[in-house]
């Protein structure tokens, strides 16, 4: 009798423990679906970049959440499980491959995605050129109104003239001899004839002014200068006095 009621007693528990206490909790898979690769931009869809360090504008998207990025020129896959990977980011810094020799070389960086259970998406790519330029701009002429000895007005008309392996892109003129900085604020863009206002002067007489002009081209390299010079001449507006004459009556 009491062997039974002890054998119900357990049996009692055994089921209260099961069905009152705890439930085995049933697994989904909440992460199903494989990231999407939307896009890349290379420092925002530029055409050329100077430089091998560029910017690269990610996007993608995931049932769950985009956690890593893999970036490389080469459009092999990679493993899933190998290094490489990075924290997702929107905006993440990127190396191109630097070059040996001056020159234009078009890199494409491919780009994928991971879910945080391990998924892999597809790939997406874009494509810059980089320029490759350590050699500086050969600056070749500036002349003052076409080489003119004088000019009545401020007003001058520089005629340019610089060569570069890969492109010159901007000039500095000034009536100072010092060398700008490349990123100095007076650089504006290469053209063969540009407008210059020299120094004025406030008297009448004749003022020899010279201008120095710079080249640059699209790494930021600096030429040496080249200078023309020309008479500002102010002329005399100022009427003579005449003075009194007297005739003998
Ligand atoms: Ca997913
Ligand atoms: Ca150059």
């Amino acid at each position: 009798m009491n062997k039974l009621i002890i054998l119900f007693m357990l049996g009692l528990l055994a089921s209260l423990s099961s069905t009152c206490f705890y439930e085995e909790p049933v697994v989904y898979d909440t992460d199903a679906a494989l990231p999407v690769a939307v896009s890349v931009s290379i420092n925002n869809g530029a055409d050329n970049t100077t430089s091998t360090s560029v910017t690269l504008t990610l996007s993608a998207t995931d049932d769950v959440g985009v956690t890593k990025y893999y970036a490389s020129e080469s459009s092999t896959t990679p493993s899933v499980s190998g290094t490489g990977w990075q924290s997702y980011s929107t905006s993440v810094a990127f190396t191109i491959t630097d070059e040996n020799s001056d020159g234009t070389y078009p890199k494409t960086v491919y780009v994928w995605f991971k879910d945080d259970s391990g998924k892999m998406s597809s790939r997406v790519n874009d494509s810059i050129n980089y320029i490759k330029d350590t050699t500086a701009p050969t600056a070749v002429s500036v002349s003052i109104d076409s080489g003119a000895d004088n000019t009545t007005s401020t007003a001058v008309t520089l005629t340019l003239s610089a060569t570069d392996n890969i492109a010159v892109t901007d000039y500095y003129a000034s009536e100072s001899n010092s060398t700008p900085t490349a990123s100095a604020s007076g650089w504006a863009s290469y053209a063969t004839s540009a407008s210059f206002t020299l120094s004025s002067a406030s008297g009448a007489g004749t003022y020899p002014r010279t201008v120095y002009v710079w080249f640059k081209d699209g790494a930021g390299n600096l030429s040496s200068s080249v200078n023309d010079s020309i008479n500002f001449i102010v002329n005399d507006t100022t009427a003579p006095t005449a003075n009194s004459v007297v005739i003998d009556g």
